[in-house]
C-alpha cells in the first residue's frame, strides 16, 4: 500500500524535478496528482511514463491525502500550505516560509533525518535553501569528526535558483551580445549576468549582507548545531544549473586531509572526486540531474591550526529542492506514516 501524493507548483522547474525523482526512485504511491495556478489548469506534466493534468491549487481538497510536496513561492504557500496541514496531509515545503519557525523540522535526511518526527506540531516540514542543502551535506560527516567551529563559504550559484526568468535572462542576454539589436538589457538582475558574476543573492539586510547569506547562517544552525559560526558571500554565476561553494572549515580539533577524504568518501549523499590533476574535480555542469553531493579539492588550509578547504558542488534543483523533499518524504514514510 502506497500513499496519496499532491505535488504542489507542478508545471515549475521544481516540480517537474520532484514528479520526475518520485517516479526515478519509486516512491510508494497509489494516487498522484499535479496542481498548479488556475492559468496552468489542464496543463499535461510527465510523472514517469504517465502524463498527469494539472488541476487547480485553489480549488483542490487536500482531505485524505498523505503528502503534499510545495514548489511555490512563500506568498501562495502562506494560503494554501495551513490548508493542506489542517486535512492531515503532511506538507513538504520549499519555500523559506517556515524554515525558522521553530514549531517546523527544517530536515536534510543526510544531517537530521530524526528531526522528520517534529512534523506533528504542524504537519509542515521544510526544506532548506539550495546553498544550504548542499554545504550541510559535506559539514556534517567532517562535524561529527572534528566539530567544526567556523565555516567561511562563497557560492557561485547558478540562475536556475532565480526560475525560469533567471535562466531566460541568461539564455537571452547571452544571445544579445553576439547579435547585434538583440542586446537585452537586466531586468531580473541587478547587473548583466552573461558573461558576468553578481555579488548579490535576495535582498540587502541592514547589516550589508543579503538574505541569501543569512540563510546559509540560520539554517545551517537549525539543521546541525547552533554552535557552528557561518559567514557567507553569495554570488550569482552564468551557469545554468548546478551551485558551486568554497568552503573554509575551522575545526576545534586537527583533521588531516586524508582523514577528511576517507570520511568524506564513507559519507551518505557523497561523491569524492579529488584527483590533483588537470580536471581532477567536478564543475557544476557534471552535477546536472545527479543525486550526489560532489567534494573536491580536499586541502588543509595551513594558515589555521585546525583547517581543511574544499570545493562543493550540487544540482541545486534535485539536492537543494526537489531530492531533498522526496527524501524527506521518505523518511516521514519510514519512520511516521509507515503506509508504503
Ligand atoms: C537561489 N538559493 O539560488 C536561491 C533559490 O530560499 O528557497 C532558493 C531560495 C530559497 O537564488
Amino acid at each position: 500500500m502506497g500513499y496519496r501524493v499532491a505535488v504542489v507548483g507542478a508545471t515549475g522547474n521544481v516540480g517537474h524535478e520532484m514528479l520526475k525523482i518520485l517516479a526515478e526512485r519509486e516512491f510508494p504511491i497509489d494516487e498522484i496528482v499535479a496542481l498548479a495556478s488556475r492559468r496552468s489548469l489542464g496543463t499535461e506534466v510527465s510523472f514517469g511514463d504517465k502524463t498527469l493534468k494539472c488541476k487547480d491549487l485553489e480549488q483542490f481538497d487536500f482531505t485524505g491525502w498523505d503528502i503534499a510536496l510545495f514548489a511555490i513561492g512563500s506568498e501562495a504557500t502562506k494560503v494554501y500550505a495551513p490548508k493542506a496541514a489542517a486535512t492531515g496531509c503532511v506538507v513538504i515545503d520549499n519555500s523559506s516560509l517556515y524554515r525558522y519557525d521553530p514549531d517546523v523540522p527544517l530536515v536534510v535526511p543526510e544531517v537530521n533525518a530524526e528531526a522528520v518526527d517534529g512534523y506533528t506540531k504542524k504537519n509542515i516540514i521544510a526544506n532548506p535553501n539550495c546553498s544550504t542543502a548542499q554545504m550541510v551535506v559535506a559539514l556534517k560527516p567532517l562535524h561529527d569528526r572534528a566539530r567544526i567551529k567556523r565555516v567561511v563559504v562563497s557560492t557561485y550559484q547558478s540562475v536556475s535558483g532565480t526560475g525560469k526568468e533567471g535562466i531566460d535572462e541568461l539564455w537571452n542576454q547571452t544571445k544579445g551580445v553576439f547579435v547585434p539589436g538583440q542586446e537585452v538589457a537586466p531586468s531580473v538582475y541587478p547587473k548583466q549576468i552573461a558573461f558576468n558574476v553578481i555579488p548579490h543573492i535576495d535582498v540587502f539586510l541592514d547589516d550589508g549582507s543579503t538574505k541569501e547569506e543569512w540563510k546559509m547562517v540560520a539554517e545551517t544552525k537549525k539543521i546541525m548545531d547552533p554552535k557552528i559560526k557561518v559567514t557567507a558571500t553569495c554570488v550569482r554565476v552564468p551557469v545554468f544549473v548546478g551551485h558551486s561553494e568554497a568552503i573554509n572549515i575551522e575545526f576545534e580539533d586537527f583533521l588531516a586531509e586524508d582523514e577528511a577524504r576517507d570520511i568524506l568518501r564513507e559519507a551518505p549523499g557523497i561523491l569524492v572526486v579529488d584527483k590533483r590533476e588537470d580536471g581532477g574535480y567536478v564543475t557544476p555542469i557534471e552535477s546536472v540531474g545527479e543525486y550526489a553531493t560532489y567534494i573536491s579539492r580536499i586541502r588543509q588550509d595551513s594558515t589555521i591550526e585546525n583547517g581543511i578547504n574544499l570545493w562543493c558542488v550540487s544540482d541545486n534543483l534535485r539536492k537543494g529542492a526537489a531530492l531533498n523533499a522526496v527524501q524527506v518524504a521518505e523518511v516521514l514514510g519510514q519512520r511516521c506514516l509507515k503506509k508504503g
